[in-house]
């Protein structure tokens, strides 16, 4: 009986309105303990990151660069780029040769993590900025790795920050420096052909707690990331955050799609829960300011 009793009290409310008024009061009632984000490259493109697949995104680059392969998911394919990481770092070296701060995206994260309510935050981006917004480790899964560090592809060494912002900076090709091994130096993002992160397979169980999903700036298009949306309790409020609807949310009772900018819908959820949510996220936000993920700094003149 007792656990009948846990169980009801488990389970998250249906909205009062699905609409971003509903989310917002679900959150400020603080019955919503355990928010889970689904993230994607739509959150940084404020920063200057082109997406994947919007208008002007990278498979529209690649496809304008005449880039020599079939298909623009060759470019991550970690077979393809043993052979030959020549178009990698070419798309790298145009990509990341500036500098990027985080989004009010990103703030608005770190302040679901300061008000206590954020479960975890599951990003395909590589791109570092969830940690340089101030998002906690423990909070953080990153799916799809990071450009944070780099390995080499044959034997698996630890290849130097420097050397790997030199070849970003000038799309020269980093090779492993251990003895007798001369191996491509790739760095940690997850290709095509790689399996993901162990963080994300033992993450898992947990979702199983999460009362309100936050899908934002992504198309749900790459597995088995976008199987997560299905593993939330079927009575758990998603709510999707994106310039376009989402394959396959939208069918659930307490489903919530909210088309448009980011960074505008974040603020408006955050003056909606309360004037002093949308403070401290603007003041989250200042604290990015000299924040900046750039391979430039390091780089031998
Ligand atoms: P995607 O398939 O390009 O989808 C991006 C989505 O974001 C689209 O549905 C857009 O409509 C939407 N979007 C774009 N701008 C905004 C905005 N301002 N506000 C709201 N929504 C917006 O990218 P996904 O992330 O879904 O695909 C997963 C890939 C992309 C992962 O493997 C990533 O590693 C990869 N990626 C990451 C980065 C990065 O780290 N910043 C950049 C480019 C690609």
């Amino acid at each position: 009986m007792g656990q009948l009793f846990s169980w009801f009290k488990r389970t998250p409310p249906r909205l009062q309105s699905k609409d971003l008024e509903g989310v917002a009061a679900y959150i400020a009632s603080g019955r919503c303990k355990n928010i889970v984000i689904m993230a994607g490259a739509g959150i940084s493109r404020a920063a200057g990151i082109p997406d994947f697949r919007s208008q002007g995104g990278l498979y529209d680059v690649l496809r304008k660069w005449n880039i020599d392969v079939r298909r623009p998911e060759d470019i991550f394919t970690l077979s393809r780029f043993k052979e030959d990481p020549k178009p990698f770092y070419k798309l790298m070296s145009q990509l990341y040769g500036g500098s990027y701060r985080p989004t009010l995206t990103h703030s608005f994260f770190r302040l679901l993590d300061k008000r206590r309510v954020l479960n975890a935050c599951w990003t395909q981006n590589v791109d570092n900025l969830e940690c340089l917004a101030g998002l906690p480790a423990r909070r953080l899964i990153e799916a799809h790795g990071t450009l944070d560090s780099q390995h080499c592809t044959s034997c698996g060494a630890k290849c130097d920050d420097r050397k790997m912002k030199h070849a970003v900076v000038t799309g020269d090709i980093p090779v492993c420096e251990k003895k007798g091994c001369g191996g491509f130096v790739k760095p940690d993002v997850v290709m095509f052909g790689e399996s993901l992160p162990l963080k994300f397979w033992l993450n898992l169980p947990f979702l199983k707690r999460a009362d309100l999903l936050i899908i934002v700036g992504t198309s749900l298009a790459v597995p088995p990331f976008s199987f997560i949306a299905n593993w939330v309790p079927t009575s758990c409020p998603r709510v999707v955050i994106n310039m376009e609807p989402v394959w396959g949310v939208g069918g659930r009772a307490n489903d919530v799609e909210v088309l448009g900018d980011c960074d505008e819908t974040v603020r408006r959820l955050a003056q909606l829960i309360g004037a002093d949510w949308e403070a401290q996220l603007d003041a989250l936000w200042k604290e990015t300011e000299g924040k900046v993920f750039q391979y430039k700094e390091g780089v031998p003149a």
